[in-house]
């Protein structure tokens, strides 16, 4: 079993959150964020784990096969597009993840990239906007953590 996390602090987003793969099956991907918006807010791999700028120079989508933003459940989409969370009243999204495109070993291992929760919904792809097939134009990017190794 591989076990990863990442922290996010932002200055009001607060989370960890929790990876873990056995053998080579999917990854579950299990956490908490607090302090967002109630309402759905997109969830990405990026490819870098790189804060220097904050989330800024994070780069784009973990992206290893050259494919167009997309659902979790799409053929095409980036390794990295993990959909959306869903926060509630409470400004608490609490979520549970599985997933076989983000493996915590091999060449597409995730471990030293980055988790980012955005300040809008994902559009998975569907929404029409120049930035859909990009990046899903879920705004602005809220919080990031590096996702490292945990013992
Ligand atoms: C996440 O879901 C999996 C599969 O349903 C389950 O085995 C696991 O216990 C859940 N983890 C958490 C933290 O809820
Ligand atoms: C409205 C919307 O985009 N909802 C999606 C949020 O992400 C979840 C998880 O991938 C999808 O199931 C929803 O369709
Ligand atoms: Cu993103
Ligand atoms: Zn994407």
């Amino acid at each position: 079993m591989v076990k990863a996390v990442a922290v996010l602090a932002g200055s009001d987003v607060k989370g960890t959150i929790f990876f873990s793969q056995e053998g080579d099956g999917p990854t579950t991907v299990t956490g908490s964020i607090s302090g967002l918006k109630p309402g759905l807010h997109g969830f990405h791999v990026h490819a870098l784990g790189d804060t220097t700028n904050g989330c800024m120079s994070t780069g784009p989508h973990f992206n290893p096969a050259g494919k167009e933003h997309g659902a979790p459940e799409d053929e095409n989409r980036h390794a990295g597009d993990l959909g959306n969370v869903t926060v509630g009243e409470d400004g608490v999204a609490n979520f549970n993840i599985t997933d076989s495109q983000i493996p915590l070993t091999g060449p597409h291992s995730i471990i030293g990239r980055a988790v980012v929760v955005h300040a809008d919904p994902d559009d998975l792809g569907k929404g029409g906007h120049e930035l859909s097939k990009s990046t899903g134009n879920a705004g602005g990017r809220v919080a990031c953590g590096i996702i490292g190794l945990q013992g």
